[in-house]
């Protein structure tokens, strides 16, 4: 199989050549920030710490009697581990040593074909190269964006137009879900022309957004979107206007005055009424943005949709000294985190929001499941809460305990090498024979973790089968070994865990994936007026929209890659991506928790019979922002009720209080 023989190549690399793997950013001090890794990597086999390095069977051998690929097999046959009893590796946070001291390749054997194809040097001409390659790729995408869609929220690169709402069909969700007729892309851009250092187009973008966009639109958007796109953005790229140390150049806006924080407050409490009249405290997934939740919507709910919200939610509140945002988004990941399955500890994809029953019973990686994850890690790394790493740690165990298949280790032993199945979350039983192309960014986060050793195979399986398509299926059926489902929409994913292995291994093979990965964006997608979606991996027939992620993120990650002395890289501060690839600076003050302080004077009671105060709406302040802190927002624009008042009519309407 092509994959397989990628794989066995991926191993033989010279990946970490000096065996000091560091993160440039994204964990705290207890979670291993700028830890050393014992790992490394060359062609000579050393013996391992825990007994004796066994001989490299390479990596197709299946353990003995089972027929099929091990990932078929269910944990506890051949290689894969019993559920429970022995858990594959020690939970994420801690390092592996007894894994990971030994080295990877075949015994003695030098540099084969891979090694020359894909982890030779990068020269720096080369790097600079791609890097302007992928700057030309979002200016390209964003200047015709701003030319002919620009107010609408995408371009139709195809016929050069903008694309809205679709006002004509409510059920097209498709569509409708992120569209809000709040200018989209140019929002969700923004943070990705700071990191590119050119200001003039980031204050001019900033203006704009300030000048025209709104959220008082008769849009019914899926609260998630709206979360991670627009809330999100709004909240990134503030804070790289009011950051004191300007590390991207002078994105300051002349007398800024938080107007894109008082719009992420606007926006947020639209999305609000998703809390309330629900039994779990878990959202409904839509809201219109005038009316709050429609009459005849659904109660069901996919688990990353409700329980994906916390990092924005927690910025937003920790600025405005408002603990609503947070509590609410606090209280639908614990709602869903209580209905995970006693057995397997596994959670499903899809939720109905009154009962608490589950609709979808399968677990997996990615659609439906994939930024629950990553949120429970991000969250805990933002705000330090040891509650969100527990659950974090559980859930990433649960993981390795059921969804994990094929051999132990990544780079030795027998069997299929790893993948991660969809199963049913009550038994653990194989549910399909694909995986997404969501599922991709996982790697990224085992990165995060210091799980780089399963990580580096994990993203060698998904760029295996980039480099048959020239893009990622949306699902691929590992079984037949062909694409279940066959579109491509520039998801950023495979680029998003390219991007974060290069920055843990330093090894040229991810500048190489990330150089193949560009050119085939140029050859496959580029059309007149952008970059489209692809709709057929193989005939690579296109389709005429250019998603806002593509600007925010894909070609952001593209940049990053090959841009070695970008501030996100370099400056004392450390980043972290949201999901949507907002970066924000994991600062010290966002784990304070700046509303404690009204709850300690008077204005009711706490559970302890302890006074209680409640805020008021001309209480609102910004926190920590270094302008003006004390404006209250424009109550003209931002007329809708505020902060508290809704976390207490949300407490009585599930009749907390
Ligand atoms: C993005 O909007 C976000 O990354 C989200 O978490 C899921 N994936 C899309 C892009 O594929």
């Amino acid at each position: 199989m092509q994959w397989r023989a990628l794989v066995l190549g991926l191993v033989l690399l010279r990946l970490g050549l000096h065996g000091v793997l560091w993160l440039v950013f994204g964990l705290g001090p207890s979670m291993g920030f700028y830890q050393r890794f014992p790992l490394s990597f060359g062609f000579q086999r050393l013996r391992s710490p825990d007994g004796p390095a066994s001989p490299t069977s390479g990596p197709v051998g299946r353990p003995g009697g089972l027929s099929g690929p091990s990932w078929l097999q269910p944990p506890g046959t051949g290689a894969a581990q019993s559920p429970r009893k022995a858990p594959r590796r020690p939970g994420p946070g801690v390092c592996g040593p007894a894994h990971w001291g030994y080295v990877l390749g075949g015994r003695g054997r030098g540099p084969d074909e891979y090694e020359k194809r894909y982890s030779g040097a990068f020269p720096p001409q080369l790097r600079a190269q791609m890097r302007d390659l992928a700057r030309g790729m979002f200016v390209f995408g964003y200047d015709n964006y701003m030319a002919h869609a620009f107010p609408q929220d995408e371009l139709n690169p195809i016929h050069c137009r903008g694309r809205g709402p679709d006002r004509g069909d409510p059920s097209n969700l498709n569509i409708n879900d992120v569209l809000g007729n709040y200018s989209l892309t140019l929002v969700d851009a923004l943070d990705t022309l700071a990191i590119m250092g050119n200001s003039s187009e980031f204050q001019k973008a900033v203006k704009l957004v300030i000048n025209t966009v709104s959220f008082d639109k008769d849009s019914t958007v899926q609260v998630f979107e709206a979360t991670i796109r627009v809330l999100g953005s709004l909240l990134s790229a503030h804070r790289i206007i009011t950051d004191s140390k300007q590390p991207f150049g002078d994105m300051t806006i002349k007398d800024y005055d938080n107007e894109l924080l008082y719009m992420a407050h606007d926006l947020a409490v639209r999305l609000l009424p998703a809390f309330e009249n629900t039994k779990t405290g878990i959202p409904y997934p839509r809201v219109n943005l005038k009316t709050g939740v429609p009459p005849d919507t659904n109660n069901e709910t996919c688990t990353a949709g409700a329980g994906s919200l916390l990092v924005e939610f927690g910025i937003l509140s920790r600025l405005l000294g408002d603990s609503t945002f947070e509590w609410v988004a606090r209280r639908a990941v614990k709602a869903l985190w209580n209905l995970r399955s006693n057995d397997t500890g596994l959670l499903g994809n899809v939720v109905n929001i009154q009962t608490g029953h589950w609709v979808g019973k399968q677990s997996g990686l990615g659609a439906g499941l994939d930024s629950f994850y990553e949120y429970l890690l991000k969250s805990y790394i933002l705000f330090g809460e040891k509650e969100d790493l527990e659950m974090f740690n559980a859930a990433y165990q649960s993981i390795q305990n059921y969804l994990r298949r094929g051999r132990e280790a990544c780079n030795e032993g027998e069997g299929d090498p790893p993948l991660y199945v969809n199963v049913n979350m009550f038994s653990g039983q194989l549910m399909n024979t694909w995986i997404d192309s969501l599922q991709a960014f996982f790697p990224g986060l085992q990165v995060l973790i210091g799980d780089v050793e399963d990580a580096i195979c994990l993203h060698a399986f998904y760029y295996a089968i980039w480099k048959r398509y020239g893009a990622l299926p949306e699902r691929y059926n590992w079984q037949l070994q062909a694409p279940d489902v066959l579109f491509y929409p520039l998801r950023p994913e495979l680029v998003e865990s390219t991007y974060l292995l290069y920055q843990a291994t330093k090894n040229p093979f991810y500048l190489h994936v990330g150089m193949d990965i560009l050119q085939s964006l140029e050859k496959y997608t580029k059309v007149k007026c952008g970059y489209a979606t692809l709709h057929h991996v193989i005939d690579k027939s296109t389709e005429d929209r250019m998603e806002s992620f593509f600007l925010s993120e894909t070609c952001k990650y593209l940049y990053l890659l090959f841009d070695e002395d970008n501030p996100v890289h370099k400056s004392g501060t450390r980043y972290m991506f949201t999901t949507e690839g907002h970066i924000v600076s994991v600062d010290e003050h966002l784990r304070e928790l700046p509303w404690k302080e009204f709850f300690s004077e008077e204005g009711g009671q706490d559970q302890g019979g302890r006074s209680v105060h409640r805020p008021k709406p001309h209480e609102l302040k910004v926190i920590n922002s270094s302008s003006n802190c004390n404006r209250v927002p424009d109550e003209r624009r931002y007329s809708l009720p505020l902060k508290s008042i809704y976390m207490r009519q949300i407490d009585q309407m599930v009749g907390l209080i």
